[in-house]
């Protein structure tokens, strides 16, 4: 097995100091474990974030599923992140012009760039994307994912669109932190991968989801955070299950350093 850098030497590697403070944070921690919170009232995310805080590194949201979201909500967020030290990543998956999703990221509903650390996008519709996102986020120290890959059956994704999308982060990495992919794409050990799709079970659901487990995850695919939902949502104590996958995440790492 190939011997990889550790999660806080890597940090050297990053040219935005968020990246740089998720590694750190990973470190400290001992977690690669992303929460995916896919809840639809405000409340129970919070309950959620309380609880399983201190298991994860990265609480994922979507925030447009809360059915009685309200800017408090993002304040009260924001205090459990700092109380429990993990970023807050919104899964927005914006793809469109610049000058719409800069709007789309700073205005309307929920203030993204006002509460969350990471955000992530398609690099479909060109670099413009990425220079959008970045006059409002850069301000702010905050970080982008490129999704490179999905999880899903039958997606469009080709190899050589991961590799275009890679070229593309390689033109900010002052803002762009790493990849939503299946696997690590660059030897740049800088970038942060974070895959989801992933149970203790290889597996999928009936709307074209498919799993793989933390070990195809972070050892044979070399990726970096594993990112679970229903894996951890679904089970009668959600807190348990958050550490067995925190557990399961850090031991395939450990193995490889
Ligand atoms: O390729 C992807 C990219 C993402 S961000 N596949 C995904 O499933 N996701 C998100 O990860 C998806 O939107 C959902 O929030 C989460 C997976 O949830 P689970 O319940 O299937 O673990």
């Amino acid at each position: 097995m190939q011997v990889r850098l550790s999660y806080a030497e890597r940090a050297a590697y990053c040219k935005n100091a968020l990246a740089k403070k998720l590694f750190f944070l990973m470190d400290a921690k001992k977690s690669n474990l992303a929460l995916s919170a896919d809840v639809t009232h405000c409340e129970e995310m919070l309950a959620l974030a309380d609880k399983l805080g201190p298991e994860i590194c990265v609480l994922k949201t979507h925030i447009d599923i809360l059915e009685d979201f309200t800017q408090a909500f993002t304040i009260e967020l924001r205090k459990l992140a700092d109380k429990h030290h993990f970023l807050i990543f919104e899964d927005r998956k914006f793809a469109d012009i610049g000058h719409t999703v800069k709007l789309q990221y700073e205005k309307g509903m929920y203030h993204i760039v006002d509460w969350a650390d990471i955000i992530n996008a398609h690099g479909l519709p060109g670099p413009g994307i990425v220079s959008g996102l970045m006059d409002e986020g850069l301000k702010k120290q905050r970080g982008l994912l490129l999704l490179a890959e999905m999880s899903s059956a039958n997606n469009l994704f080709t190899d050589d669109y991961a590799k275009q999308t890679l070229r593309m982060a390689e033109q900010f990495p002052e803002f762009v932190i790493g990849f939503i992919s299946q696997r690590k794409l660059s030897e740049d050990p800088g970038w942060i991968y974070m895959t989801p799709g992933v149970q203790l079970q290889e597996g999928k659901d009936a709307l074209g989801q498919q799993y793989v487990t933390p070990d195809i995850a972070l050892v044979k695919h070399q990726s970096d955070i594993i990112i679970v939902g229903r894996g951890i949502l679904k089970a009668s104590d959600t807190l348990a299950e958050a550490k067995k996958y925190r557990e399961a995440g850090w031991k395939a790492y450990e193995l490889q350093i």
